[in-house]
C-alpha cells in the first residue's frame, strides 16, 4: 500500500517538474525561453537570461513599508516574474512613494522593432514609474512612463542609434504613494529586444561587419543559430536553402505554418529538422521553390535569393512586378542598406555566406 502511494507521489512530482512554470496572468517557461501575453494581446517569447540579473542600488521610497516586512527585499525585483495581484504575493518589491531601483542585466537591451523593454508590476493601474536606461550607469536616457500593471516600453528615438542598454532606474512617481503598498510593486524587468554582450566566437570580433548581428543571432528566443562549434561561428561558411529559410522562420519566432503539405517532392520528409520552416515559406509566399516541384534544400542560398526571402517576408513593400523576380527585392535591400556593409561585394548569383545571412536578417528583421 506504501509502495503504491509513493509511486503515485512520484508521478505527480513527475508530472509537475515535467509542466511548464505557470504564473498566474503572466506566461510561462519552455526550455530557455518564456513566453507570456503583453497587455495589448501580442505573445512575447524572450529568453531566460533577459530578465533583470542583479541589483545595483535600491533607495526606499517614503512612505514604505516597514524594513524587514514583506515585499523589501530588492532581490525579489530578479529574475522570472512570479508575482501575483493578490496582496499575499511576496514576488513583488514596494517601491514606497519616489522610490528608486537600479537593476542590472546578462544580456544587452537595444532598440529593435516595437517595445525593447517589459516592466512586470503588479498592483493597480495607476502606479506610474519613470523608467530610464542606460549603458554604462553615468548616462542615463528617459525612456517613458510605466503605468502600473505590466508595460512594455519603447527605446525609438529616446536612446542613441547602437546603444546597447545594460542598466534599467525605475523612479515611483507618487501618484499612489499610500496604503499598505505604497509605490510601484515591481515582480521584475526583462528585455525583449536583447542581444549576447560579447562574443564566445575567436572567429566573431569587434569590429566585423557582423559582429552585433551574431550577438542577436545567438541570444534570440527561438534562437536563431549558434555557432558551428563552441568557439567558432564560421561566418565564410556557405548557407543551405535549407538552413536560410529555417534561420528566417526563428527570426519570426518559429510561426505556425499554414499549409499543411510540401508541394516539394524533395522537401517530404516531416521530421526533417527544416519541414515546418519551408512550409511556413511556402503558406507565406516567400519561395516558390527552385521550379514548382523543387525547393532544393541543400542547394548553397544565393545573395538573391536571400534578399527575396525577406523582402516577402515584410510584405514587398513597393512592389513594381515588373522586371527580373529578383528585381523589387534587390530595389527595396538598396534603399535600406543590405546590399553595402558586408565585406564580400552584393551580386545576385553570388553565394550568401553565414555572417552575410545573419547581417541581412538583423538589419532587416531585428
Ligand atoms: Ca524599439
Ligand atoms: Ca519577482
Amino acid at each position: 500500500m506504501k509502495k503504491r502511494i509513493l509511486a503515485l507521489l512520484l508521478v505527480v512530482l513527475l508530472a509537475v517538474s515535467l509542466a511548464p512554470c505557470a504564473f498566474a496572468e503572466e506566461g510561462e517557461v519552455v526550455g530557455n525561453y518564456y513566453s507570456f501575453t503583453d497587455r495589448n494581446g501580442n505573445h512575447v517569447t524572450v529568453p531566460v537570461n533577459a530578465f533583470a540579473s542583479e541589483v545595483i542600488s535600491f533607495t526606499p521610497g517614503d512612505p514604505w513599508k516597514e524594513a524587514g516586512s514583506s515585499n523589501t527585499d530588492p532581490q525579489i525585483a530578479l529574475g522570472l516574474p512570479d508575482a501575483d495581484d493578490s496582496n499575499s504575493s511576496t514576488g513583488d518589491l514596494c517601491l514606497g512613494g519616489s522610490g528608486v531601483l537600479v537593476l542590472g542585466f546578462d544580456v544587452a537591451i537595444f532598440d529593435g522593432s516595437g517595445d525593447d523593454l517589459y516592466v512586470f508590476e503588479v498592483g493597480n493601474n495607476v502606479e506610474d514609474t519613470q523608467v530610464e536606461v542606460s549603458e554604462d550607469l553615468v548616462t542615463w536616457y528617459d525612456v517613458g512612463v510605466a503605468t502600473g500593471r505590466t508595460a512594455g516600453v519603447d527605446f525609438s528615438g529616446k536612446v542613441p542609434d547602437g546603444a546597447r542598454i545594460r542598466y534599467v532606474r525605475l523612479t515611483d512617481l507618487r501618484s499612489a504613494a499610500s496604503g499598505g503598498w505604497p509605490g510601484a510593486d515591481i515582480d521584475t524587468v526583462c528585455g525583449i529586444r536583447t542581444m549576447a554582450v560579447s562574443s564566445p566566437f575567436v572567429d566573431v570580433r569587434f569590429g566585423d561587419y557582423f559582429y552585433d548581428s551574431v550577438l542577436w543571432a545567438i541570444n534570440h528566443a527561438p534562437q536563431i543559430t549558434n555557432g558551428t562549434d563552441a568557439t567558432h561561428f564560421s561566418p565564410a561558411n556557405t548557407v543551405t536553402r535549407a538552413q536560410a529559410v529555417t534561420f528566417l522562420w526563428r527570426s519570426m519566432g518559429e510561426p505556425k505554418p499554414n499549409t499543411t503539405n510540401s508541394p516539394f517532392t524533395d522537401v517530404q520528409d516531416r521530421s526533417s529538422w527544416y519541414y515546418d520552416a519551408v512550409l511556413w515559406a511556402v503558406g507565406e509566399g516567400i519561395t516558390n521553390g527552385t521550379s514548382a516541384t523543387t525547393f532544393s534544400p541543400d542547394s548553397t542560398v544565393t545573395k538573391g535569393q536571400m534578399v527575396t526571402f525577406l523582402y516577402r517576408t515584410v510584405g514587398e513593400p513597393g512592389k513594381t512586378g515588373t522586371g527580373a523576380w529578383y528585381a523589387d527585392a534587390e530595389a527595396w535591400a538598396k534603399q535600406n542598406g543590405l546590399l553595402t556593409g558586408t565585406d564580400t561585394a552584393y551580386s545576385t548569383d553570388g553565394s550568401c555566406p553565414r555572417g552575410d545571412v545573419v547581417y541581412y536578417l538583423w538589419n532587416a528583421l531585428a
